[in-house]
């Protein structure tokens, strides 16, 4: 068994490592084992949850990672399983002033739960649906898989649709690394997706990242005006009796009225995130906003890295601000600085004066802390 030193140490060398290797060597490692460390240790320093079946509050998501019931192939490949239950009409709370929103979910949350694995694992991710539900339901994941796995029911794949009461099996292995999101992809998707079944899905590079604390935030919004100006997006119909006109009357306008990161309302108002002054942290940051055309994610009195997609180990560009559109994501690095109270919320006065807005409270290491300036800024 290692301790945490010893951890602490496989993962500096595992990701010294990383830096000598070019991308054709990376790639052509096997599926099976990650160089330099094993799974376990690598779950230990992901911070894995013991506790599969938590429904993570909005403050828990932060930190909760769900690395699958893990198992072995005999060629030692590492499999994962997870459980996904969509039950419909749940009463979530979504804000800091009492609102509930009538949603659909997976495992009881919106978001759905953090699922993460590592690159090349073999996943299988096993969804039911509940046999109260009134409707079919699917998993669609972003990255690489087969069509019949891709949770889509254009083409009768079985996997996309599943009935009420039934259950289907997503099986695959987990490529390229990065950060995904996950969804339902049955029709109307407007309405399946944005009733809450999303979340996110995190494929880690065989070497480790470079050791950091992680949180996991995801945003979103809610339409509360759901039965008023609910509706499925398609084709406008075609005046027929003068076809350079649309017939009248068929508008649907969908808008969000609530915005939030991990699911409530200035939820990290309520309940600041707290830092230490030059500490390093990473943020795996996913956009699951539909209606408004983008999002975006800015920090105060600091700057980050970042990490399009999560697909590279080195960032693209150091911000302030990053904007993401549907379903896009990213990886967020950054050294936390001065002491003191900073925002963290969307760059659109609309979305954070209905909920998209927190606080990360950065505190001294110690009394006496002397933290050379130097230190004070995103990480290189
Ligand atoms: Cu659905």
């Amino acid at each position: 068994m290692l301790n945490k030193r010893t951890i602490n140490y496989v993962l500096l060398i595992s990701a010294t490592i990383s830096l000598v290797l070019t991308g054709a060597e990376a790639s052509a490692m096997s599926v099976t084992g990650s160089p330099g460390i094993s799974s376990e240790d690598y779950d230990k320093a992901k911070h894995c949850t013991s506790d599969l079946s938590k429904h993570p509050t909005s403050i828990e998501y932060l930190t909760y990672f769900n690395c699958g019931h893990v198992s072995k192939e005999s060629n030692g490949q590492t499999i994962r399983d997870f459980t996904l239950v969509v039950k419909e009409n749940q009463k979530i709370p979504i804000s800091n002033e009492g609102h509930i929103f009538d949603g659909w979910t997976f495992n009881g949350t919106i978001p759905g739960p953090t699922m993460r694995v590592t690159q090349g694992d073999h996943v299988r991710i096993k969804v039911i649906n509940s046999p109260e539900n009134q409707h079919a339901h699917s998993l669609h994941l972003h990255s690489i898989h087969p069509a019949v796995m891709d949770g889509v029911s254009m083409g009768g794949y079985q996997g996309g649709a599943i009935p009420p009461g039934g259950s289907f099996i997503y099986e695959f292995v987990a490529q390229p690394y990065g950060v995904f999101p996950y969804h339902c992809h049955v029709d109307p998707i407007a309405d399946h997706i944005n009733r809450g079944l999303y979340g996110m899905f995190i494929i880690d590079t065989k070497t480790p990242r470079p050791e950091m604390d992680e949180f996991a935030m995801l945003m979103n919004g809610y339409d509360m005006n759901y039965t008023h100006e609910g509706g499925s997006f398609s084709m406008p119909p075609v005046d027929k009796k003068d076809p350079t006109k649309l017939l009248e009357g068929h508008d649907v306008e969908r808008g969000n009225d609530i915005y939030t990161v991990n699911g409530v309302g200035f939820g990290y108002m309520d309940h600041p995130i707290h830092l230490v002054q030059g500490e390093n942290y990473r943020i795996y940051l996913v956009n699951m906003l539909d209606f408004d055309l983008v999002n975006s994610f800015h920090l105060h009195g600091m700057m980050y890295n970042y990490i399009s997609a999560g697909t590279a180990t080195v960032p693209d560009y150091k911000t302030d601000i990053v904007t993401q559109t549907v379903g896009d994501r990213g990886i967020i690095e950054f050294t936390a600085g001065y002491p003191g109270q900073y925002m963290i919320h969307a760059h659109q006065s609309e979305f954070t004066g209905k909920g998209w807005m927190g606080m990360l409270n950065v505190t001294a290491a110690a009394p006496s802390a002397s933290i050379p300036l130097s230190k004070i800024g995103a990480t290189t």
